[in-house]
C-alpha cells in the first residue's frame, strides 16, 4: 500500500516536472490511481503483504494466505513457510528475501532509480546492493544502507539528458548528411548524363579524325612502299655486284700464277679443300674442286665452280686481314705461307724480330711488320689495320641501311604524323570522359543508405592509432593497419557491403580480401557503427587473428530523435 502511494506521488512529481509532458503523466497518474485503489481494495479482502524481495509483478503469485505453488510448480507449500529462511522450493522461489536457496533472486524495487535483481546470496550479507536499502535487514548490528536512489535517479536522468541532446545533434547532422548526399547524387547523375553528350561529340570527333588518319597513311604506305621497294632491288642490285667481285676475287687469289685459268695445284694451300682432313690437300681433292678439271677459266670458275665451293672457301688475304691480334711469332709448319703469318697474342710469345710476313698481298702489306720495326711500331701498325677494318666494317653497313626518304614521301610522312597525333588526342579524350563516366558510375552503385545519409563519408579517412598499429577506415573504399613503428601500410580489405542485421542493415560494414593472413585467411574487418555528434574511429581489435573490428561513429546513424522532457522519440527519416 506504501508502495502504490510512492507510486502514484511518483507520478505527480512527473506532472510538474514537465509540462510538455503533461499528457503522458497524467495518464500514468490516473492509471496509477485505479492500481492503488485496486489495491486498497485487494489487501483489505486479502491482507496479505507482498513478500520481501519479490517484485510488482510477480506479487500476486504469493498473494494466497494459505498456500504458496513454487514458481516452477514442482511442489505447493504453506504460504507461512516463504522466506522462513529456509529452502523448500528446487527453483528457490519460496525464499525470496533471504539467502536460504542457492538459485534465489531478491528484487531491488530501487523507486527513483532503476529495479533491478540480485542473487539472494548477497541478501543481508553486510554490503549495500540495492540502492533503496532493502537488501539488509534493519535492526541492531545490522549494517546502515542509505536510500540513495534518488539521486542515482537524478543523475541517471541527467546523463540520459545529455545523450538525447547529442543524438539530437547527431540526428541534426543526419539531416544535413541526408540533404548534401541527395544533392551529391542528383549532381553525379548529371555529370553523367554531360558527359554522355560529351562522350558521343567525341565520338564523332575521334571517327572523324580515324578517317583522316587514314587518308593520311594511304599515300604514305604508299610511298614508303615503293621507297622500300626501290631500296630492295637496289639493294639485291649491291649484292649481285658484291657476289660477283666475291667470285672475280676468288678466282684472282686462286689464279696464283695470274694465267687466267686455276688449276688443281693452285687449290693446295686452301685446307678448307682437304675434304679427308688429313691435314693436306692432294692432288685429287684439289681436281675434285675444280669438277675433275685441269684447269678452269674464269666463267666456268664462276657459273660452276664458284657456286660449289663459296660456302667453303677461305680467302687467305682475307684470312690475314681478319686476324684480330696482333702479330707474333711465325708459327710451324709451312713456314713463307700465305696464311702462316697468324698473329697471336702479345704475349710472352710475341717477338716483333720475327718474320710477319703476309704473303704479299699488296707492296703496303709487304712492309707491314717488317723484320727491323721495333715492338712499339709493329704494334701502331697493327693497331692501324684494326681501324681501318672497323671502318670498312662500318661502311659496309650503312650501304645496307635503307637511305631517306625522298623529300615528298618526307612530307606525306609529316601529314601522316599529325593526323596520327590528330586521332590519338580525339581518342584520348573519348577514353578519358568513358573513364569518367564509369567512377561515376561506381560511385553512384555504392548503397550509400537509405537516404544517401552516408554519402559525406566518401572520400574521406578516418584513423585510430593504439599501442601497436594505426588503423584507417576510409568509408565505402578499403581499411587498412600501418605499424607505429613504421613501415608500409597493410590492406585490412575493401569495402564490401553492409552486414547488419536485415531490420538494421546498416550499423555493420564489411571489407573483405585484405591481404592474406600467412597460414590463416585473407584479412578483413567488420566495422560496427553507432550514433555519434562526429564521424571518429573510436577503437579497432583483432578478436580473431587477422580478422578485425573497428568501431565507429557517425551522425549518419543518428536516426532517432528524442524530446528531452518527454522522452518522446521520433524516428522518421523523412525530411
Ligand atoms: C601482422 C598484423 C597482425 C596480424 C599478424 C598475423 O603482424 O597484421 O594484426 O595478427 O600480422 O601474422
Amino acid at each position: 500500500m506504501a508502495t502504490c502511494v510512492e507510486e502514484q506521488k511518483d507520478a505527480m512529481s512527473k506532472i510538474s516536472f514537465s509540462t510538455n509532458g503533461l499528457k503522458m503523466s497524467v495518464k500514468s497518474y490516473i492509471f496509477m490511481t485505479i492500481i492503488c485503489f485496486w489495491s486498497v481494495i485487494s489487501v483489505a479482502t486479502e491482507s496479505v503483504p507482498r513478500p520481501r524481495g519479490v517484485s510488482l509483478t510477480n506479487e500476486p503469485l504469493y498473494r494466497d494466505t494459505e498456500w504458496f505453488t513454487c514458481l516452477d510448480g514442482s511442489r505447493r507449500i504453506r504460504r507461512n513457510l516463504v522466506n522462513d529462511d529456509y529452502c523448500d522450493c528446487i527453483d528457490s522461489s519460496d525464499e525470496p528475501g533471504t539467502s536460504a536457496c542457492p538459485l534465489g533472486k531478491f528484487h531491488c524495487n530501487n523507486r527513483g532509480f532503476r529495479p533491478k535483481y540480485i542473487p539472494t546470496s548477497r541478501v543481508n550479507d553486510g554490503i549495500c546492493d540495492c540502492c533503496d536499502a532493502s537488501d539488509e535487514y534493519k535492526g541492531e548490528g545490522a549494517i546502515k544502507c542509505v536510500n540513495n536512489c534518488r539521486e542515482l535517479g537524478k543523475a541517471d536522468l541527467e546523463r540520459r539528458k545529455q545523450e538525447i541532446i547529442l543524438m539530437n545533434q547527431g540526428f541534426e547532422v543526419r539531416q544535413e548528411y541526408i540533404k548534401q548526399g541527395a544533392e551529391k547524387k542528383v549532381e553525379r547523375e548529371e555529370s553523367i548524363t554531360k558527359l554522355r553528350e560529351e562522350k558521343e561529340l567525341a565520338d564523332q570527333i575521334k571517327e572523324e579524325k580515324d578517317k583522316l588518319k587514314q587518308e593520311a597513311e594511304a599515300p604514305e604506305t604508299e610511298a614508303k612502299d615503293a621507297h622500300k621497294k626501290l631500296w630492295e632491288a637496289q639493294l639485291e642490285l649491291l649484292k649481285a655486284t658484291k657476289e660477283k667481285q666475291k667470285t672475280s676475287d676468288a678466282f684472282d687469289e686462286l689464279d696464283l700464277d695470274g694465267n687466267g685459268r686455276v688449276s688443281p695445284d693452285e687449290l693446295l694451300n686452301h685446307k678448307e679443300f682437304d675434304a679427308d682432313g688429313d691435314g693436306v690437300v692432294s692432288e685429287d681433292e684439289a681436281k675434285a674442286v675444280l669438277k675433275g678439271l685441269d684447269q678452269a677459266q674464269k666463267s666456268t670458275f664462276t657459273d660452276i665452280i664458284w657456286p660449289s665451293i663459296k660456302g667453303k672457301f677461305i680467302s687467305l688475304q682475307q684470312d690475314q686481314s681478319d686476324e684480330t691480334t696482333p702479330p707474333t711469332t711465325q708459327e710451324e709448319g709451312d713456314g713463307g705461307e700465305p696464311y702462316e703469318g697468324d698473329m697471336g697474342d702479345p704475349g710472352d710469345d710475341y717477338d716483333p724480330g720475327e718474320d710477319v710476313d703476309d704473303a704479299g698481298d699488296e707492296e703496303d702489306d709487304d712492309e707491314e711488320y717488317d723484320k727491323d720495326m721495333d715492338e712499339e711500331a709493329i704494334m701502331e701498325k697493327y693497331r692501324r689495320n684494326q681501324q681501318e677494318k672497323e671502318k670498312k666494317e662500318k661502311g659496309g653497313e650503312d650501304e645496307e641501311a635503307m637511305p631517306e626518304y625522298d623529300e615528298a614521301t618526307q612530307v606525306l610522312i609529316e601529314a601522316a604524323d599529325i593526323a596520327r597525333d590528330d586521332f590519338k588526342a580525339a581518342e584520348k579524350r573519348s577514353n578519358d570522359i568513358k573513364r569518367s563516366i564509369e567512377d561515376l558510375e561506381k560511385l553512384l552503385r555504392v548503397d550509400l543508405g537509405p537516404h544517401q545519409e552516408f554519402q559525406p563519408l566518401q572520400n574521406q579517412c578516418f584513423e585510430f592509432t593504439d599501442r601497436e598499429y594505426t588503423y584507417k577506415l576510409c568509408p565505402f573504399d578499403k581499411t587498412s593497419q600501418r605499424p607505429k613503428t613504421g613501415g608500409s601500410e597493410t590492406s585490412l580489405g575493401t569495402w564490401g557491403q553492409w552486414e547488419g542485421p536485415v531490420e538494421n542493415r546498416y550499423i555493420k560494414m564489411k571489407y573483405s580480401g585484405g591481404k592474406n593472413c600467412w597460414n590463416g585467411p585473407d584479412r578483413s574487418t567488420m566495422v560496427i557503427l553507432r550514433c555519434g555528434t562526429e564521424n571518429k574511429l573510436l577503437a579497432a581489435s583483432e578478436p580473431e587473428r587477422c580478422t578485425y573490428e573497428f568501431e565507429f561513429e557517425t551522425p549518419a546513424l543518428c536516426t532517432i530523435k528524442t524530446d528531452p522532457q518527454t522522452g518522446e522519440t521520433d524516428n522518421h527519416d523523412e525530411l
